[in-house]
């Protein structure tokens, strides 16, 4: 007959090992995450809109780079920028981090959710939909007053005839 007790205990014991080997890799995510200098991210954004520039959305100036490019995101109390328009079935690596708290980017439609975490650099690689449209794009992290109105648009455009 088995003790309930050491049963429980033995079974503690195994997800207790279990948790801790997951712990490096969970450490380890596969998404980059590297420290950055806030001032050399924000130029390197900043280098982006002048490279790209396309007029402006919601105030706030919008980028169209072109399929395979590196883009610079910043997202600082409470916007995005700068905002994108990408062309349909591009890949981009997206480089994103915080000017000030911790942010969370959701694009539902898109599947896309990263942190944009102050003082760090994530670099992920995204693919724009095949199909042209306009994606929402939030915040779910909560970061202040201005939380909720922290919101963007994501606009894919058909790849240009050649
Ligand atoms: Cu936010």
């Amino acid at each position: 007959m088995i003790d309930g007790r050491l049963f429980a205990a033995v079974a503690a014991a195994t997800l207790a090992g279990a948790s801790l080997a997951l712990l490096p890799r969970l450490a380890l995510s596969p998404q980059a995450t590297t420290r950055i200098d806030r001032t050399a991210f924000m130029e390197a954004t900043l280098k982006g809109e002048r490279a790209w520039a396309d007029g402006k959305r919601d105030g706030v100036p919008r980028i169209a780079p072109p399929p395979g490019s590196d883009i610079y995101l910043m997202a600082n109390r409470y916007d995005w920028r700068p905002a994108l328009k990408l062309t349909a079935g591009g890949t981009y690596r997206l480089h994103l981090s915080s000017a000030d708290v911790l942010h969370g980017l959701l694009a539902p439609s898109l599947g896309w959710r990263f942190e944009a975490a102050p003082g760090y650099e994530r670099v992920v690689t995204v693919t724009a939909p095949d199909v042209p449209g306009t994606h929402l794009l939030l915040c779910d992290e909560f970061c202040g007053d201005g939380h909720h109105l922290m919101t963007s648009r994501i606009e894919v455009v058909p790849s240009p005839q050649p």
